[in-house]
C-alpha cells in the first residue's frame, strides 16, 4: 500500500513488515504543501510492544483491511482502541484493500464493512495496492483531514 502510494508501484514478494518502516511524502492539498510522515506498523502481534511508541504524536491512521479476511475486518477496532489510548481521537480512513480480486474471492461483507465505519466514525473505500485503486485519494483525504485539523488549531491560538 505504502510503496503504492509513495513510488506509485507494486511488488509481490515485498517481506513482511517488521517492526515499523518510515516514509515520507511530500502533498499540496488546497495549495499548501503537505509533508506526510507515514509509519507503516507490521502486523503481527509479536511487535505490539513497540507499537504504541509509533503512535504517539500520530495526526490521523489510515486502517487496512484485506476484503478476502474477515478477521482482518474484526482487527481493526482493536487497532483504533489502542491508537485512541496513545493519542486520543485522530481522524481514521477504513481501507478494504484487494478490491482487484474477483467477487467470489471477496470474502467480507460491504454491509458489515460500512457499519464498522459508521460506528467508528469514518469513512470506508475500496483499494487495490496492486491496481492503484483508490490509494492517491485515501492518502489525499486523510492529508485533507490533517490539514483541517491543524488550521482549527491554528484558529484556536
Ligand atoms: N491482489 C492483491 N494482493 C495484494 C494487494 N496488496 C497487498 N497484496 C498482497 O497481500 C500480501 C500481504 O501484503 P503486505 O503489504 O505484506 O501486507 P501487510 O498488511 O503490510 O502485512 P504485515 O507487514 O505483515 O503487517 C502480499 O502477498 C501482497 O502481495 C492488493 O491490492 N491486491
Ligand atoms: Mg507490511
Amino acid at each position: 500500500m505504502i510503496l503504492r502510494f509513495i513510488k506509485e508501484s507494486f511488488s509481490n514478494d515485498l517481506k513482511k513488515t517488521i517492526g515499523t518502516n518510515f516514509l515520507i511524502k511530500d502533498l499540496v492539498v488546497d495549495d499548501v504543501n503537505i509533508r506526510l510522515l507515514v509509519w507503516d506498523i507490521g502486523g503481527q502481534s509479536s511487535f505490539s510492544s513497540m507499537r504504541a511508541v509509533y503512535f504517539k504524536g500520530s495526526n490521523a491512521c489510515l486502517g487496512v483491511y484485506d476484503i478476502t479476511s474477515p478477521e482482518s475486518l474484526l482487527k481493526i477496532p482493536g487497532w483504533l482502541s489502542s491508537i485512541r489510548k496513545s493519542v486520543g481521537s485522530i481522524p481514521m480512513i477504513l481501507m478494504g484493500n484487494k478490491h482487484d480480486l474477483a467477487p467470489e474471492e471477496q470474502r467480507v461483507d460491504e454491509k458489515d464493512a460500512l457499519d464498522l465505519a459508521a460506528r467508528l466514525g469514518c469513512t470506508h473505500r475500496y483499494t487495490s495496492a496492486l491496481a492503484g485503486e483508490g490509494v492517491e485519494e485515501s492518502f489525499m483525504e486523510i492529508a485533507k483531514k490533517c490539514l483541517d485539523i491543524a488550521r482549527k488549531y491554528e484558529d484556536q491560538q
